[in-house]
């Protein structure tokens, strides 16, 4: 670099910081908050609470605050982005003197425009700092020592994790922000979570820092350490099955484009965020229509909500065991950096999260999300004809998507979450569990030895029984099929017996039957139940033939909850009672579990919102999709657990006048080798 390079830069970047100082840096209304505001968030609250470790002033939840979405609009359809952009503004969630204190924070006016304490149930999001000094507490008390040295266990190889107590029918009055710490013993190992020490009950409040409760019952038979391992260089051979490498060729590059936060693709574009809460967020996601030569909406913005996970042990060590990932933890700040190659294949594209610790200073989750295209060998069309003589045709086109990735591990499990483009107009939206199991210790080796008792879970290994759970993953999804105001049709497929007067052998058929949903109520989904098509469409746009434009949910497979309604984790978790929901669109109503879910009494949730039972027709609406997993685990779960996936897709349904891939060009691999069938 030469020194006149030199000077250019240092002046272009001091013209930066000072326009940046003065206003809202340009940017999209949904970029995330960047490290310099985040800054400010914190020096602009500091102005009214004072901020440190001598104050009881702690950040819990900063993120953008939704911007309005009426002005969103006009700032993305105005030409060139003339139209000035929303406020920059954000939200702030902390605790403050034992109470929970909402702020919102305008970055153009550097001034707090909302501040007040939150009535009600439940506490905000936990952070890293609060837990980590939960177990650093507990490590330094008393009764704790001792326990450990009953049952003749060296405290150097305990580990903690913290878990939420959920919430058993108290009054808001009786409660107050507690953990558990749950103990787990390395000696050995270094997969923790098969080595639980169980019978140890330690409730540490986080607010005042003080262990609240420490009860130790009875002592377990602690697993063994052997045969936990799972480090590719600690595991001793044989090694397999061998997989040959496997590359996709990319010789001209990647095909995608990323413009700060906003990702092209093929006939996609999007903003790409990241939420500490949400994890990835995408907004404004619209698809390139060649008939009418412009970017059509599809989705304004598409989420994870809640996963909630319900274990099925009732007992003493296990009941409270109710977790809410995302509202309880984050799944944003549980999120963790993608490793090249492995986590995303090459040629991918990786990009930085950041978000507020407990004092507000911002801290860099590095190469949190991944972007990439993936070939799996799948066929986007083909045809082959064969009748016409003296002519043989085929035709085929290899499909391509684009996959936006982020891996969050909340304790012993990691889930992959993938939003997939198809240049077909589909969102596919991808959940993969993987991670370690949380396991039970049992005084037996085997089966036969339970006998009649109900173990609640499978034997896995000696003294290891992994505890049957659910897994519920909720996605907000705020379609806008090419405008705001759309309907949600039910379209029923009926069987009908032929009628005496017509004249086929036939005895039935099936047909359809479009219902559209006009109230939230008439929208609730228990999939499985009826063979129905779910269409969000644009009633005000049909094609040229008069069909509606919509999108239509392929759903995966139908799971629901087991727990009984009165139980109350079902009743803070109502929000899975239905696989799909549709509400009127409210800017408020975004975690299915509540703002405050740690510790909910269920009365924020998706469910209490539909109660409302809001007219939806041709109006804003959000849809919602759970995604549900009954998870009897089974000994290949053991000593780590290979992927288990589902998902569901958005499908465009008379979305275009005709196949929006038929004219997309082969892909031309001229530098690959020929893939030539070996004899
Ligand atoms: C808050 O302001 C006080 C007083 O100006 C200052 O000493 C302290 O460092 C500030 N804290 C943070 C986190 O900025
Ligand atoms: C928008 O920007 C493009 C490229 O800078 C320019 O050619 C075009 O004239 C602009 N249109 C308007 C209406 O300002
Ligand atoms: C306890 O564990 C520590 C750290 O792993 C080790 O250094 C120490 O020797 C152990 N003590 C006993 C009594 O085994
Ligand atoms: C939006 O949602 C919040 C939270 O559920 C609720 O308090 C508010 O009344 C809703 N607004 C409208 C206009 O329905
Ligand atoms: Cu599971």
């Amino acid at each position: 670099m030469t020194p006149l390079h030199f000077t250019i830069f240092i002046f272009v970047s001091f013209i930066f910081a000072s326009s940046s100082s003065r206003s809202a840096p340009p940017g999209h209304p949904f970029d995330p908050l960047t490290e310099t505001e985040l800054k400010l968030v914190r020096t602009i609250i500091n102005k009214s609470y004072p901020i440190g470790p001598n104050h009881k002033f702690t950040f819990q939840y900063v993120g953008l605050n939704e911007p309005d979405k009426s002005l969103v609009l006009s700032w993305h359809s105005s030409v060139n982005h003339t139209v000035k952009p929303p406020p920059r503004q954000a939200f702030v969630i902390a605790r403050d003197n034992g109470k929970s204190r909402e702020i919102v924070v305008d970055f153009s006016s550097r001034a707090i425009v909302s501040d007040k304490i939150h009535v009600g149930n439940g506490y905000p999001m936990l952070s890293s700092y609060e837990q980590e000094a939960a177990i650093e507490l507990v490590f330094k008390f008393k009764p704790f020592h001792d326990a450990v040295t009953k049952r003749g266990l060296n405290v150097s190889e305990i580990v903690f994790t913290t878990s939420t107590i959920g919430w058993y029918g108290e009054s808001e009055a009786e409660t107050e922000r507690v953990v558990r710490m749950l103990p787990f013993y390395l000696d050995g190992s270094v997969n923790m979570y098969l080595r639980p020490i169980e019978g140890m009950t330690i409730l540490v409040n986080l607010d005042v820092m003080k262990v609240t409760e420490f009860k130790d019952r009875l002592t377990v038979t602690m697993p063994k350490a052997n045969g936990k391992e799972y480090r590719l260089s600690k595991l001793k051979p044989p090694f397999g099955p061998t997989l040959q490498n496997a590359v996709v060729l990319q010789p001209d590059g990647p095909g995608f484009n990323v413009d700060g936060h906003i990702v092209r693709w093929a006939n996609w574009e999007f903003h790409l965020s990241f939420d500490v809460r949400a994890g990835i967020i995408i907004s404004l996601a619209s698809i390139f229509d060649m008939d009418v030569n412009k970017y059509r909406q599809v989705l304004y913005k598409g989420h994870l909500s809640e996963i909630f996970i319900p274990y099925m042990d009732p007992s003493d060590d296990w009941y409270f065991a109710t977790y809410f990932d995302c509202g309880d933890f984050g799944c944003g700040k549980c999120a963790v950096s993608l490793k090249p190659y492995t986590d995303c294949p090459a040629g991918a594209v990786f990009m930085d999260g950041i978000f507020a610790g407990q004092y507000g200073t911002p801290t860099k989750i590095p190469n949190v999300m991944c972007i990439f295209e993936k070939y799996a060998g799948d066929i986007m069309w083909r045809h082959t004809e064969a009748e016409i003589p003296n002519l043989e045709i085929t035709e085929v086109r290899p499909d391509v998507s684009l996959i936006a990735r982020i891996v969050t591990t909340v304790g012993n499990y990691d889930y992959i979450v993938d939003y997939e483009f198809k240049p077909s107009g589909s969102i596919k939206i991808g959940v993969g569990l993987t991670g370690v199991l949380e396991v039970k210790p049992v005084e037996y080796i085997h089966k036969s030895e339970i006998g009649e008792e109900d173990i609640q879970g499978t034997i896995v290994t000696d003294n290891t029984v992994g505890v049957n759970h659910d897994h519920f993953v909720t996605f907000r999804l705020d379609l806008d099929i090419d405008g705001t105001q759309n309907s949600f049709v039910r379209n029923e497929l009926v069987t009908k017996r032929t009628a005496k007067s017509v004249n086929t052998p036939r005895k039935s058929y099936w047909t359809t039957r479009p219902k559209t949903a006009k109230t939230e109520a008439e929208a609730r989904v228990k999939l499985g139940l009826k063979a129905e098509e779910l269409v969000v469409v644009n009633p005000n746009r049909k094609t040229k033939h008069g069909n509606e434009a919509g999108y239509r949910i392929l759903s995966g497979a139908a799971t629901g909850p087991l727990l009984a309604q009165d139980d109350y984790p079902q009743i803070r978790a109502a929000f899975t009672n239905y696989n799909v929901w549709i509400t009127l669109y409210n800017r408020s109503e975004v975690w299915a579990g509540g703002l405050y879910a740690d510790q909910s009494h269920g009365d924020d949730t998706l469910a209490v919102w539909s109660q409302r039972n809001r007219e939806i027709e041709n109006k804003d609406i959000v849809m919602w999709y759970t995604v549900g997993f009954h998870h009897v685990p089974s000994q290949e779960d053991f000593p780590t657990m290979p992927t288990l996936s589902g998902g569901f897709e958005l499908r465009p349904t008379n979305f275009f006048e005709q196949n929006p891939v038929l004219k997309s060009k082969p892909i031309k691999l001229t530098n690959a080798e020929k893939c030539i069938p070996k004899n």
